[in-house]
């Protein structure tokens, strides 16, 4: 989920020295995506091996190890050819350390090294059988594997190539990833591939004249050769092979015997173009499944299948964009940018949680205390801020599906009623950061008195996630804008898979069970769908932006999504704004309510529909002139708005999911409108480590 930088020079000799740096530089430019140790990795001083250094936290201290490294890694020997990967870590499998930090090994010679972005779903099974062949593992993550499995490829099939040897090992893994390759045993060699996480190359080349286009090869059939810059072609070698064969032909041909002066040139594999743009604004975007290869200075791209509207090239495209702009990918501000990466993030959420065929869904995190979960008096959910609406927007399907009581609570409140809690209590601490003062001491508050205490947090390694007794991380990758969003979702989603979790043997709710996670699998095409509404947003930011007020009113499963919103709106735009449960109107909020007063009211077509359109029709009758968010096609209610933002319509427990993004979007544009500092607003800090 967060970087590689891989840097390959063919017969442009560097300084052991100035490759260090290349990696070290490229890893900072890739730092404002979040992470949590760096590693790289780079042939030993006697070119002969291959030599790992680890850190955990900054770049910066990786930096520093490396120079005290100076000496054994013969900073001033000059290659011609070689490869370095590089990687900044944020981690999901075992915590941050530098053990579980990549560069991973394939054993102790280090023999393959491997930098990976993503999670892999299934490396448990890979683990097992890998442990069964004698391979030994020293880390926690999902990774280790796959530098163990290229090794296993290798000494079963000694003559493949490496891209060869990649390929087979790509069919074997499922769930996203980025990798980049570097082994012993082809120097000067690197291999690269993707799925689902984002991958891309930067070509440097001074003399040939590159391509525009880099044709694909294909692996059932025999493709005309084609290499980048047309090295040697004895040197670039295809052979055709399928899904299941594992290709045994010989390899040919070394980097070390072949390098003509004229043939310079240099690679940049990277997560995205900013730790590029600096050396070259040649770019190769890859898609998911293509295996990149450089051998012999020529780059090659290759898929083992054949796709319907895959067009049999892929472009060299020249970025133009500055660098700032490409830190934020096309968009102006990181908070926009996590508001778009929902249907993606939701997505890393489940990611080998929910299987959507058989209605099973496993929270690693909790299965072994799920019995003692069952047994519990009744669930605590405690958060703060935006963490605190996502245990509010779960809490009447918690009740629902466990049967428990439930009670939500705001940690600081919690800790000023010194409230009882009991040695059958079960507490859920909600943190983005796993970190947050008062949701901290609420859990050791909760701790001291014998309950069982859940983390939900999107950071391994916090001292929520460590001081807890098990629990789940969401999965969200770094969130960098300080008001929460993408987080905001994968907590929500953590909370609805806990409640399936919890309800698995309920013959009763089986149903019930099914159209939920029926529902989570369409979420991802739902929330592209809500995010298209983002011109329709703008406008709407554009005629309230002056206002002093804004209300919020929803009830039921969408009364969260009023309380995330206003203080979306609060916090970006410091513009008053209230969350008010459309249930309490008559009891005192309706008095605000005139011609003048912006109102949003969210209507849909769920078991509170009648009380949500009567509190609508008295706003209406006091002149107020709702802006209404309702589902697709509800004419009835698309009557009533003065303006009105449709959603499309999911399980009434998950709406909330979809409704709040309208919400996030407001702000957003609000805040731009006015001028405001969206990723920092005024006074507010990402991770609030003091009460
Ligand atoms: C986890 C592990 C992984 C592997 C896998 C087995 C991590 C980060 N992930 O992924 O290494 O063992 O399970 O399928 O190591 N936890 C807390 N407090 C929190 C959040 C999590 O104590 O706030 C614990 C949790 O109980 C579990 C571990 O941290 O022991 C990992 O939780 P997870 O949600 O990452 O679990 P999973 O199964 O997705
Ligand atoms: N899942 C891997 C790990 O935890 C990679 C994480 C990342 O993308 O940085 O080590
Ligand atoms: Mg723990």
């Amino acid at each position: 989920m967060c970087g590689i930088f891989a840097y390959l020079n063919y017969c442009t000799p560097k300084k052991r020295s100035e490759i260090l740096e290349f990696l070290v530089n490229g890893l900072k430019r890739l730092e404002y995506r979040g992470y949590d140790s760096a590693g790289v990795a780079v042939d030993s001083a006697d070119a002969k091996n291959i030599s790992v250094i680890k850190k955990t936290g900054k770049v910066a201290i990786l930096e520093e190890a490396i120079k005290n490294r100076g000496a054994d890694l013969a900073m001033d020997d000059i290659s011609e050819t070689h490869c370095g990967i590089a990687h900044t870590r944020w981690a999901t499998h075992g915590v941050p350390s530098e053990l579980n930090s990549h560069p991973h090994r394939s054993d102790e010679s280090n023999n393959f090294v491997v930098v990976h972005n993503g999670i892999i779903t299934n490396y448990k099974e890979v683990k097992v059988f890998l442990e069964k062949k004698g391979h030994c593992f020293e880390s926690e993550t999902d990774t280790e594997i796959i530098a163990k499995l290229v090794y296993h490829f290798y000494q079963k099939h000694p003559n493949c190539s490496f891209r060869e040897l990649v390929e087979c090992v790509v069919q074997q893994l499922e769930g996203a990833f980025a990798l980049c390759f570097k082994s012993k045993f082809f120097p000067g060699e690197c291999v690269a591939t993707r799925r689902g996480s984002p991958l891309l190359v930067g070509i440097k080349s001074k003399n040939i004249p590159v391509t525009d286009h880099i044709p694909i090869l294909y692996g059932k059939e025999e493709q005309p050769k084609t290499v980048l810059s047309e090295a040697d072609p004895n040197h670039s070698e295809h052979r055709p092979h399928g899904r299941s064969e594992i290709p045994t032909l010989p390899r040919t041909g070394s980097t070390a015997e072949f390098a003509p002066e004229d043939k310079q040139c240099e690679y940049f594999f990277a997560s995205d173009a900013s730790a590029i743009i600096e050396h070259t604004n040649r770019v190769i975007y890859f898609e998911d499944d293509d295996v990149a290869a450089i051998k012999n200075g020529s780059l090659s791209i290759h898929r083992i299948r054949r796709g319907g509207d895959d067009p049999h090239t892929r472009e060299v495209t020249t970025v133009k964009m500055e660098l700032q702009q490409i830190m934020k990918g096309n968009y102006d501000y990181f908070m926009q940018k996590e508001i778009f990466e929902q249907p993606e993030s939701v997505i890393n959420t489940m990611r080998g949680r929910v299987n959507f065929e058989s209605g099973k869904v496993t929270l690693g995190g909790i299965t072994e205390f799920v019995p003692e979960i069952k047994r519990c008096r009744r669930l605590m959910l405690i958060g703060c801020g935006t963490s605190y609406h996502s245990a509010i927007a779960t809490r009447q399907l918690l009740e629902e599906l466990t049967e428990l009581p439930v009670m939500v609570e705001l940690a600081s409140d919690f800790l000023d009623r010194t409230t009882p809690v009991f040695r059958d209590d079960v507490c859920f601490f909600i943190s983005q950061s796993g970190e947050t003062a008062d949701t901290l001491m609420a859990l050791r508050y909760c701790k001291q008195r014998g309950a069982l205490i859940v983390g939900i947090t999107n950071t391994v390694g916090s001292s929520i996630c460590r001081e807890s007794h098990c629990g789940v991380h969401i999965n969200a990758g770094p969130e960098i804008g300080v008001a929460s969003t993408k987080a905001y979702t994968s907590q929500f989603i953590s909370l609805v898979m806990f409640a399936l979790v919890m309800s698995e043997d309920r013959i009763s709710q089986r149903q019930r069970r099914k159209e939920i996670i029926d529902g989570l699998g369409k979420l991802q095409d739902q929330i592209r769908k809500v995010l298209k509404l983002d011109q329709e947003v703008k406008a709407l930011a554009e005629s309230l932006y002056q206002k002093r007020s804004l209300l919020m009113m929803g009830r039921g499963f969408n009364f969260a999504t009023c309380l995330e919103g206003a203080l979306k709106v609060k916090e970006l735009t410091y513009m008053h704004s209230e969350g008010i449960m459309a249930g309490e109107l008559k009891h005192g909020p309706l008095a605000l309510i005139d011609e003048t007063m912006p109102v949003l009211f969210i209507v849909m077509k769920d078991p509170v529909y009648i009380k949500c359109m009567n509190a609508l029709q008295q706003v209406i009758s006091r002149n107020g002139k709702p802006i209404i968010i309702c589902e697709e096609n509800d004419k009835e209610t698309l009557s009533l708005g003065y303006k009105c933002l449709e959603v499309p319509k999911t399980v009434d427990c998950l709406q909330g999911i979809l409704t709040v993004i309208p919400m996030q979007l407001l702000s957003f544009h609000i805040a731009v409108k006015k001028g405001c500092n969206v990723d920092c607003p005024r006074n507010l800090a990402k991770s609030v480590t003091v009460e």
